[in-house]
């Protein structure tokens, strides 16, 4: 080891020297450290999840919520925001090039890094990737780098609940993700997680039915679900919340989304994300099953015999370059392609130049990697925007927002639309006002009931006043109509009947100050379509018969939601499917 080190200094010094400290690898040259200090492991010079760095950097600066308490002047540290697992050190501070802070994909921040640069999402498409096939073709002449029982590609809810269902059932596995972070946009999900009939409902006293949250999703989805994937989806949910629970997850507060006719959506006690917490649990026990989770590593294709049955995947690690994993199963768990704005806008043009709220790999370069195995596509044309996307900060602002009690209203300072009506209506109904956009107004009762607020009071999305009337004046509205409005809403809390808009539940009135306001429009969200799949979680080709050993859950998948999802049945949906795609994959080499 320590030669190679020394080798490897050798050769890096000297052009290291020549540089001034322009990056953190030269700032720590001045510092007196040898590449070593770094990369003591000598080739290969890192793996895929830059685990020798990650350690090398905790070693002398401490682990990263160590280095928060350092940044104690922040409210929300963004070490523990939405970044699940163990992110490397140098996911944002980046050694050898400018460090960019990952969740400035989405975000802007006031503050800056050291020798900090913009960011940038480099990514070839999986076409112009495959036409690379001299290399590729070489490489698969080559034995496998490795070989599993399941391989699957994504690290979201799906496929981290594959990956832990497999390797129950004593499958080895391994998990492909192509971003330097886990989570994918389940570590985003934020309002909760829908299911009938739980122990926690009956704990708090809600009376809710399979039969219920079966009807509230078919008419939300308008009827263009497939029957037998919503069967999965509502019989198994509550299961779900117990599977989860079971490995340790907190489901006890239960909120309202729009278009739910009661209160079915489970989340963590005090109203925090639901998708941060599930994914960590899910990584926390994958990696006590041993699972081999590999970052940077991207799908590129999916292997199969002369007879068309699967036999591996063809990867591309950002460090440990192209080589192909032998397995009999594989699991497509890669999301949706909500970030990407050329493929959303080629099936619903109006979509075209939309802001999403989604993570920046949420590109579709999964979906065409199965499609070019031959599995077939379904609902493709269907495209979910949210409607309350906050511009200021780029972030999603939550439906539980509303379903704890926020408004809507226009410049004018009326309401023109029940808040918790499903997300089609309300987003529609946004881009019928003034200047496409439209404010939450909420008081503080609806702050102190939901945690997430605190992280756009953070971003910098809300605006905060003592009194109404001067949260009016800051959105130069007339404060007169906007306490006319909020007074008729208040009216209606009281006796359970919203005279204009039909909205069924109204929370708590908006009378405690202090008062807020978010500025919000809609925004790309969920891609409903995706790759065809039968109950069991088999891809079905474009014959409609079963792609061998092909398997595939979550958000690249197809038919659960039909035309429009409901809020909280993604993360019900992935978890569920996710988990019955790794049984069946880890299940599959012995029924051939
Ligand atoms: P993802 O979690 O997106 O994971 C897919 C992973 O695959 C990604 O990490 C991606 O990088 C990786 N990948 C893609 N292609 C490749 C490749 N070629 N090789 C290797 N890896 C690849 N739903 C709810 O029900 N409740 C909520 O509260 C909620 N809130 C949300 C809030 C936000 C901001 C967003 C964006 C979504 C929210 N949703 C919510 C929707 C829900 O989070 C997603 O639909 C769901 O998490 C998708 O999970 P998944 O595992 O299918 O995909
Ligand atoms: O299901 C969702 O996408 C969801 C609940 C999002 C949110 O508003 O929190």
């Amino acid at each position: 080891m320590a030669f190679w080190g020394f080798i490897l200094a050798a050769i890096v010094w000297p052009g290291l020297m020549a540089q001034a400290a322009d990056n953190l690898a030269n700032f720590h040259r001045d510092q007196g450290l040898s590449c070593v200090a770094c990369h003591d492991g000598g080739p290969p010079l890192s793996n895929d999840n830059l685990s020798q760095e990650n350690s090398n950097c905790s070693a002398c600066h401490g682990s990263l919520n160590n280095v928060s308490v350092e940044i104690g002047e922040r409210e929300i540290d963004p070490h523990l925001s939405h970044l699940p697992g163990e992110p490397a050190c140098t996911t944002c501070h980046a050694a050898h090039s400018p460090s960019v802070p990952y969740c400035s994909a989405c975000h802007s921040f006031e503050f800056s890094l050291p020798f900090a640069g913009t960011w940038e999402r480099v990514e070839v498409s999986i076409d112009k990737l495959q036409r690379q096939s001299a290399g590729f073709d070489a490489v698969l002449n080559e034995p496998p780098r490795d070989t599993v029982d399941v391989v699957v590609i994504g690290s979201g809810g799906a496929g981290l609940s594959a990956a832990v269902a497999a390797a129950d059932k004593n499958a080895r596995v391994i998990v492909v993700e192509k971003e330097p972070v886990i989570g994918g946009n389940s570590k985003l999900a934020a309002g909760g997680l829908n299911a009938a009939e739980t122990r926690q409902q009956a704990a708090l006293g809600i009376q809710d039915s399979l039969a219920l949250m079966t009807t509230d999703t078919i008419k939300g989805g308008k009827d263009k679900n497939d029957p037998a994937l919503v069967e999965v989806l509502v019989s198994e949910s509550a299961n779900t919340v117990d599977w989860l629970t079971g490995m340790g997850a907190d489901m006890s507060d239960v909120g309202r989304m729009g278009g739910a006719s009661v209160d079915r959506t489970h989340r963590p006690t005090g109203g925090l994300a639901v998708g941060k917490h599930i994914v960590q649990v899910l990584y926390n026990n994958a990696s006590q099953r041993n699972v081999d989770l590999r970052l940077n590593t991207r799908a590129v294709e999916i292997l199969e015999d002369e007879s068309g049955a699967v036999r591996g995947l063809l990867v591309q690690g950002r460090y440990t370059g192209i080589y192909w994993i032998q397995a009999p199963a594989v699991v497509v768990a890669a999301g949706g392609f909500g970030k990407n704005n050329a493929l959303v806008a080629s099936y619903d043009a109006k979509l075209r130049g939309f802001a999403a709220t989604n993570q920046p790999g949420a590109t579709g370069d999964g979906l065409n990697v199965a499609t070019a195995a031959g599995a077939g596509t379904v609902d493709m044309q269907f495209i979910q925007a949210h409607p309350t996307y906050s511009p200021v900060g780029g972030v999603l602002v939550t439906e539980a927002v509303r379903g704890n009690g926020a408004i809507l209203v226009n410049e004018g300072g009326r309401r023109f639309v029940n808040e918790l009506t499903t997300r089609d209506v309300a987003a529609a109904a946004i881009l019928e006002q003034d200047g496409d956009h439209a404010f939450l107004i909420f008081d503080q009762g609806v702050r102190s009931s939901l945690q997430q607020i605190e992280g756009y009071v953070e971003l910098g999305a809300v605006i905060s006043e003592s009194t109404l009337a001067a949260l009016a004046k800051s959105l130069a509205m007339d404060a007169a109509v906007l306490a006319e409005t909020v007074n008729r809403y208040n009216d209606y809390a009281a006796t359970g009947v919203d005279k204009e808009f039909s909205r069924q539940d109204i929370a708590r009135s908006i009378d405690e100050p202090d008062f807020y306001a978010i500025e919000v429009a809609p925004a790309i969200h969920h891609t409903m379509g995706g790759l065809r799949i039968n109950s069991q979680t088999q891809v079905l080709g474009l014959d409609g018969q079963v792609v061998r050993g092909l398997y595939a859950a979550g958000e690249v998948t197809g038919g659960v939601h039909g035309a429009n999802r409901l809020g909280g049945n993604a993360v019900s949906d992935i978890v569920t499917f996710g988990r019955r795609a790794g049984k069946s994959a880890a299940a599959y080499p012995a029924s051939r």
